[in-house]
């Protein structure tokens, strides 16, 4: 193996010293940290110095304009080559300082890559497969947004993906669904090391990657990812490809370590200064660490300056729209919502409480998006293969095909991770917010992009029906219990769970609103009488929990309800008021919004004085919280069963007359 870099390449000592640069600085990085992983960055060095030399598309200088390529390290472990790259080119965030503070408290730079920490990075990645998945949903942003404004859209993302990303299944996902809509502006440039943490790939994987991505509709092409020239002519051809491509980079993970490289043993620890001295003979770098010589420096700032010429023709391009489609595009990037919105959403609740509809709240959720998205042209709806279930489809939305990317509707097939890490591609893309629908059981198959979502802040709505024993007889498989406990324990994630038609109109406005915070919304299959019969204008779910029916006599019995079961907390109250027990009915649909409120508020509407109890059709895990130890809970912490939804609700206890029960036994 030649180490003194790429075999042929037309300026091989600049592209060289540019690539060592990238090994140089993540090799010391690495060692600095005492900590992180190396061989991933020294492997796909002379990749990623041809990927951002030659054609990635991008300004440092304006680091968010719209019509960037975008970049995503799928194999987010080898941060160090984003952030190398990222301070080589010239982001103004990224400092020698952030470089030398890899991985520690407050850097920018941490262990990988964190969206938000620092301009240019695109995602956040780390979870394998991820990254991948994310980049298939900006891909399919970009046509999205190249059949609405194709003046001013036209860009490539690339992705760099590791043995591990295509190990991962969410990989399939990506690739069959990105295959199947030909998007062809997704170039995929694999790390094809042959290694990952347990050693040799072939301990746990033989199959045909060629055959693997052609059958899915991709085209493939492989290099040596150490030949500059190679890897510029795979990359051309990929671009004018009308497929997908997977560009497989044969590397030698730690490309310069004398005695590490083409190990596992430079995946994921520090080299030692040893081996790192060798690396500098080998690589032929003798500067000292973190110092990159100017004139290589330069080289790379030029690559970064460069790009400038790219985003002012953009800009000019896109002042010579006409002034409403500029309008309109600057709206649908800044994510903002329409100002008839509102007016349109109390419109609809106005007419809803005087029709008291008794819907499902699923049906509910449909009719809202029948208003939402007639208001709201950045919608992009979709379900995993059940639409005539979720009820996500409305009127205004046509399908989304390989032919027409006009539409507004995704059929994700039965994907569920993959949806949801698609819709996180697409709400980073920017200029759409995307929402999708499965079986709320089914939050579990996309739970770790569900937890992306939310840690990278994105506004993703999530439509999760049959929130319960109440969807019946289809079992226990299908009956979620501890997935409302499960998600609620999730940081930074609003999980709604409306009780009627205008709760629902009213939790969707929230969702929209919440423009860094994912939203699950959590849908009954059954019908549900209206529980919200007197219109007001204020948005009662924004306090995540309030007062839906105070005690007639004095409250000595304070009832905490959900979604379906808020029916039978008011059937209860009426019970107990019959009695002499003045009861009062707190209707709780977002935990996370109430846990916001100031304690005055929580107090008053939690009211600790009175005999307290709750009614959810799921698990009890959390609910002391609002009765306190003493307090009771009516719900379910069991498997279901398969039964018509009444009858499961009388076999497991969760009725009126259980609350009533439960009420009277403590005062
Ligand atoms: C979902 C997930 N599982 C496990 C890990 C831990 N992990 C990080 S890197 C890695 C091996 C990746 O191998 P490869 O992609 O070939 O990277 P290379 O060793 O070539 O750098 C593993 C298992 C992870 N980050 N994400
Ligand atoms: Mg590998």
């Amino acid at each position: 193996m030649n180490t003194n870099g790429p075999k042929s390449s037309p300026n091989p000592t600049q592209h060289n010293d540019m690539a060592n640069a990238i090994r140089a600085l993540s090799m010391d990085a690495v060692q600095a940290a005492n900590s992180g992983h190396p061989g991933m960055p020294m492997g796909m060095a002379d990749v990623a110095t041809v990927l951002f030399s030659k054609f990635l598309k991008f300004d440092p200088a304006k680091p968010d304009w719209p019509d960037r390529d975008r970049f995503v390290l799928s194999a987010g472990h080898g941060s160090m080559l984003l952030y190398s790259l990222l301070y080589l080119t010239g982001y103004k965030d990224m400092t020698l300082d952030e470089i030398k503070n890899f991985r520690q408290l407050g850097a920018k730079t941490a262990g990988h890559p964190e969206f938000g920490h620092a301009s240019g990075i695109e995602t956040t990645t780390g979870p394998l497969g991820q990254g991948l998945a994310m980049s298939v949903g900006m891909a399919l942003a970009e046509r999205l947004q190249a059949a609405r404004f194709k003046d001013v859209v036209d860009h490539y993302t690339y992705v760099i993906a590791g043995d591990g990303c295509l190990m991962e299944g969410i990989s399939q996902e990506a690739i069959s669904f990105a295959g199947h809509l030909k998007l062809n502006k997704l170039i995929v440039l694999w790390d094809d090391n042959s290694i990952s943490i347990d050693g040799a790939t072939n301990l746990a994987v033989s199959e045909n990657q060629e055959r693997r991505f052609e059958a899915a509709g991709w085209d493939f092409h492989a290099v040596d990812g150490h030949n500059a020239e190679q890897i510029e002519k795979a990359i051309h051809l990929a671009r004018e490809s009308d497929k997908p491509t997977l560009i497989a980079c044969r590397t030698t993970i730690g490309f310069g370590a004398p005695n590490k490289q083409g190990t596992s043993g430079v995946h994921g620890s520090p080299l030692g200064d040893e081996e790192i001295a060798l690396a500098r003979k080998e690589l032929g770098w003798p500067y000292p660490p973190f110092e990159i010589p100017t004139a290589i420096l330069d080289k790379w700032r030029t690559v970064g300056t460069k790009g400038a010429r790219h985003s002012v023709a953009w800009e000019n391009a896109l002042d010579a729209l006409p002034a409403d489609q500029q309008a309109d595009f600057k709206a649908a990037v800044s994510g903002s919502l329409p100002a008839d919105l509102e007016d349109a959403i109390l419109e609809y609740k106005r007419r809803i409480s005087e029709e008291a509809p008794n819907w499902a709240t699923r049906k509910s959720s449909q009719e809202a998006l029948k208003v939402i998205n007639d208001h709201l042209p950045t919608t992009i709806g979709g379900s995993a293969d059940l639409t005539g279930s979720n009820l996500t489809l409305t009127p205004q939305m046509q399908p989304v095909s390989a032919d027409d990317f006009s539409g507004r509707y995704v059929y994700y097939g039965v994907r569920e991770f993959g949806m949801a890490a698609f819709m996180n591609g697409m709400a980073l893309h920017r200029g759409f917010i995307p929402y999708g629908g499965t079986f709320m059981v089914f939050t579990d198959y996309a739970r770790p992009a569900i937890r992306l979502s939310a840690l990278m802040e994105q506004r993703v709505i999530y439509v999760m029906t049959h929130d319960s024993i109440g969807l019946g007889e289809d079992g226990p498989t299908h009956q979620p219990v501890e997935h409302l406990a499960s998600l609620r324990a999730m940081p930074n994630a609003n999980v709604f769970r409306p009780a009627d038609a205008i709760e629902t109109m009213e939790c969707w406005q929230l969702a929209l609103q919440a423009k860094s915070t994912p939203s699950i919304l959590s849908l009954s299959r059954q019908n549900l009488d209206l529980v919200r019969k007197t219109h007001t204008a204020d948005n009662l779910c924004a306090r995540g929990a309030y007062e839906l029916s105070a005690a007639n006599l004095e409250a000595q019995v304070t009832l905490f309800a959900t979604g379906s079961e808020v029916g039978l907390a008011l059937t209860a109250q009426k019970k107990l008021e019959n009695d002499g027990i003045g009861t009062r009915v707190v209707s709780v649909p977002c935990w996370e919004l109430f846990e916001k409120q100031d304690a005055a508020y929580k107090k008053e509407t939690i009211r600790p004085d009175t005999v307290r109890i709750a009614i959810e059709a799921g698990c009890s895990m959390g609910w002391e919280r609002f009765t306190g130890e003493a307090g009771g809970f009516v719900g379910i912490d069991s498997f279901g069963a398969s039964a018509p939804a009444g009858e499961l609700y009388t076999h497991f206890g969760i009725t009126a007359e259980a609350l009533v029960a439960a009420a009277k036994k403590r005062l």
